[in-house]
């Protein structure tokens, strides 16, 4: 403040000058740091102090040193004043921070060293943590590993997204039926956040849209009627093997100072409070369904809340160093996770055209040169519609914005479509209909310069269904960038004998940084020692699951078996219940085998895992179906350890690090054309689990990259699906189907009534998501699993193949792709 320009890019020089590494990183330095923090952070005694109270100071000490680079990135940042990326989502699933923070930093050993001379084990510790999930799965997943990247590639790059007090809510299974408990995750606080007091911006709502005469010219202004403060928590991300970390923005809502003057005049102060309090619940609950939306306007005030807080801090950035707006798209990127924040574009007008008093045509130049998008979902009733009274009320505003930019994109069109009236409606932002809406990714398509897929056969869904008149008229906005994972996360600090074992084998640690060494593995495929060892690391893995699984469940399993494995939302199109049908199969075999036969079954333990939509009934029979059969199956004598069957509850990052490296096989049912990506399977692939999967999303890339004959392939293909649905010869389709639906039905496992309406979704002519006729084809690559496991030789080498072949899906090379093609960024690498 009081500076100009000149004298504070000179300020910021002086201050880069003084740049140094302040904190010591061996043992002493780091017991002593420990120390301080159980004595003035936590406030216990440092004689006396237990593992969770220790975890605390740990974290506290680990986030001294990302601070201490944080603060240097950030400083390197403004001096350089590169373009930067602002990746804006509402959800962002990071999980567990400690592990992933020192073993970024580069400090583990010193750490376990550390801790273990004060009398703790660093394992123990970690543990204690709880996990960040403030999202619902894929997409917020994915965003969470691709900014483990974006700072590890050195990337200039902002994630900015909301700080719900409750996140994705907690799973307890009460006999066999999902509960939903509140997250409230920050209950003992979160040594992972900085609460930022002084960053904080006033968030406009409601009110009214008046015309005013400024400098001769009629402009509209928006007389707002409430104002939410957003409050900054910033969640430094370091890279790993680079001193960069990078930021993650999350903001709080809290009433605003701006004091209701009226209502404590009025004597109304009780309710003065009252109202101020509500201001709040903006950030309070992040909304747990993962597919449809609601039209709420809590959701619509959420988006906007983190929007404008977002845009409003990095406008201050860029006016901080640049007066000329053209300038703007030189700087800046945005990027639109989903179409979840492309109420952005129409505020990014306002602030132009209102406030920074841009000539209309102009400001809409630059937003079509800053923004892009991706989207994640392949049905076309995943995206959202906000009812115009909803959003005229709410922000009024923004609607006059939205039917201008119609407008213009109307005209555009007629002059290229004439009279075809049809496409016109379908192509409007405006949707007529009982509810008129705004289709927020059509406002995305009009704006954005780039629209993504996250895979190639998503973009060719987006392209002939979803996108269909769009992507005739612009061609060249289309693109995809198949989805990948943090190998950091994934191998490095969820499977550490895996991590070592390929550091040994390729004889460099580079791969971290450079997953495509990775594939230097396949020399080895056939190597015997390799083979020792590989399946050595899969054993620990497995004791550890399955020692897990005893814990939660009381369930006892072999580690012969092979531990077969499906963990992700519960969702009719991912078709877990094809899978439970499968495994009443396996029951209903082995039930009618003598003993002889029975000595060749490949002992399976089933294990699924994941949350149902709390308002989403069939998932919470399919659920429900799991348990019975898992209760049934699991104490038959008949059956001993042929067949155990497992619903782990409450699925999510940390207990999938944990279960995905003790994995065998894992499955990826999704109708062919319903899964967008997926990402799990890229996980599994890295651990070396063998894949059965239909030909959908990335599952069509991963079998090119390791050769189909490496993973266990099934199912009807995309084009085929329509016919099949047309067709509607579920049932007859297979005999072995309808078996095992009828056991369902007649009440083999109970609640007969309870699943007749789940037997009804897959009935003859209903069955949507084709389980019938896909029935057949997925037991014959059940089978072939069988098959491969039994020669262990044969299955181990697949496995190396499989790890060996990820290479292609981390997450490192899906960002270089979105900063070369979408975002135009360069790496912005901090010199210490
Ligand atoms: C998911 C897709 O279902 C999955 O195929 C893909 O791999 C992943 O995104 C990352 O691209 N989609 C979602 O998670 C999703 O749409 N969630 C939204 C509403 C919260």
């Amino acid at each position: 403040a009081g500076l100009n320009l000149g004298e504070r890019k000179a300020k910021a020089e002086k201050m880069f000058g003084l740049m140094d590494v302040f904190l010591k990183n061996d043992a002493v330095s780091l017991q002593k740091d420990i120390l301080d923090h159980v004595e003035f952070t936590v406030a216990r005694s440092r004689f006396n102090f237990d593992d969770f109270e220790a975890y605390q100071a740990l974290a506290h000490s680990v986030r001294d040193r990302l601070i201490e680079r944080w603060h240097d990135t950030h400083q390197y940042f403004k001096k350089k004043d590169p373009k930067r990326l602002y990746f804006l989502s509402l959800e962002f699933l990071m999980g567990r921070s400690l592990t992933n923070s020192v073993i970024n930093l580069g400090i583990q050993d010193q750490y376990a060293d550390a801790l273990s001379q004060l009398g703790f084990d660093y394992e123990v510790l970690a543990e204690q943590e709880g996990d960040a999930a403030l999202g619902n799965g894929g997409l917020a997943r994915l965003a969470a590993c691709q900014m483990d990247s974006l700072a590890t590639l050195d990337y200039p790059a902002w994630g900015y997204g909301l700080r719900y007090q409750y996140g994705l809510f907690r799973q307890i299974i009460v006999d066999g039926f999902q509960h939903e408990q509140p997250d409230f995750w920050l209950n003992f606080g979160n040594p992972w956040e900085i609460e930022r007091v002084h960053v904080s911006y006033p968030v406009k709502f409601y009110g009214t849209v008046e015309e005013e005469v400024l400098n001769g010219k009629t402009c509209r202004v928006w007389i707002p009627a409430e104002s939410v403060e957003a409050v900054a928590y910033d969640n430094p991300i370091p890279g790993y093997g680079t001193r960069n970390a990078i930021n993650l923005r999350l903001w709080a809502a809290k009433p605003s100072d701006q004091y209701d003057m009226e209502s404590y005049t009025t004597g109304d102060y009780i309710n003065a409070i009252v109202n101020r309090q509500k201001a709040e619940t903006i950030s309070n609950v992040l909304y747990p369904d993962d597919r449809s939306y609601q039209g709420k306007e809590l959701r619509l005030k959420q988006q906007y809340f983190f929007v404008s807080a977002s845009l409003q801090d990095i406008i201050r950035r860029f006016k901080d160093l640049h007066n000329n707006f053209d300038e703007f798209p030189e700087k800046v990127a945005l990027q639109i996770n989903d179409t979840h924040p492309s109420i952005a574009i129409a505020e990014v007008m306002r602030v132009l055209v209102d406030e920074e008093h841009l000539d209309w045509s102009k400001a809409w130049g630059i937003a079509c040169k800053i923004f892009s998008v991706t989207i994640h979902a392949v049905q076309p009733e995943a995206l959202e519609k906000v009812p115009i009274d909803l959003l005229g009320s709410v922000l009024p505003r923004h609607l006059e914005i939205i039917y201008e930019i119609n407008y213009c994109l109307m005209e555009e069109l007629k002059k290229i479509l004439g009279q075809d009236y049809d496409k016109l409606s379908r192509m409007s932002i405006i949707e007529e209909g009982a509810v008129k809406c705004i289709r927020m990714a059509n406002l995305s398509l009009a704006c954005c310069h780039t629209v993504n897929g996250v895979s190639r056969l998503h973009l060719e869904t987006l392209k002939t269904r979803v996108f269909k008149d769009f992507y005739e008229l612009w061609p060249q906005k289309f693109q995809f960038k198949t989805n990948g994972v943090t190998q950091r996360r994934w191998i490095v600090v969820s499977n550490p004998s895996l991590c070592s074992i390929i550091s040994k084998w390729l004889g460099t640690e580079a791969w971290i940084r450079n997953v495509d060494l990775i594939a230097g593995l396949r020399e080895y495929a056939e190597d015997p020692d390799l083979h020792a060892e590989w399946k050595n690391m899969k054993k620990v893995n497995k004791m550890r699951l399955a020692e897990y699984i005893e814990t939660l469940t009381s369930v006892k399993v072999s580690l012969d078996a092979m531990f077969d494995v499906q963990i992700k939302r519960i969702h009719e199109y991912k078709r877990q219940l094809l899978n439970i049908l499968g495994i009443i199969h396996r029951y209903d075999c082995i039930k009618n085998m003598d003993e002889s036969d029975k000595r060749r079954v490949v002992p399976r333990v089933c294990i699924i895992g994941g949350k149902a939509a709390p308002g989403y009934e069939v998932a919470k029979k399919i659920i429900k179906l799991c348990h019975v059969v898992a209760d049934k199956v699991n104490i038959d004598p008949d059956v001993g350890d042929l067949l155990k069957v497992v619903f782990i509850p409450d699925y999510n990052v940390s207990v999938a690090e944990l279960v995905i490296p003790g994995t065998d096989l894992s499955q990826h049912l999704s109708t062919a054309g319903h899964e967008a990506s997926g990402t799990g399977c890229m996980k599994f692939l890295m651990n070396g689990s063998l894949l059965l999967a239909t030909a959908d999303g990335s599952a069509v890339e991963i079998a090119e990259e390791i050769g189909a004959a490496n993973m266990f392939l099934f199912g009807a293909k995309v084009d085929e699906v329509p016919a099949l649905r047309e067709k509607g010869t579920s049932l007859k389709g297979s005999l072995q189907f309808a078996r095992v639906v009828r056991m369902v039905r007649d009440g083999h496992f109970g609640f007969k009534d309870y699943f007749k309406s789940l037997c009804d979704t897959v009935e003859e002519g209903k069955d949507f998501y084709l389980l019938g006729s896909d029935f057949a084809s997925y037991l014959e690559a059940q089978a072939a699993a069988d098959r491969a496991f039994v020669d262990q030789e044969k299955w181990t080498q697949m496995s190396i193949l499989s790890t060996a072949g990820s290479g292609k899906f981390s997450s490192d090379r899906t960002i270089e792709e979105y900063a070369e093609q979408s975002w135009g960024i360069e790496p912005c690498k901090c010199p210490f």
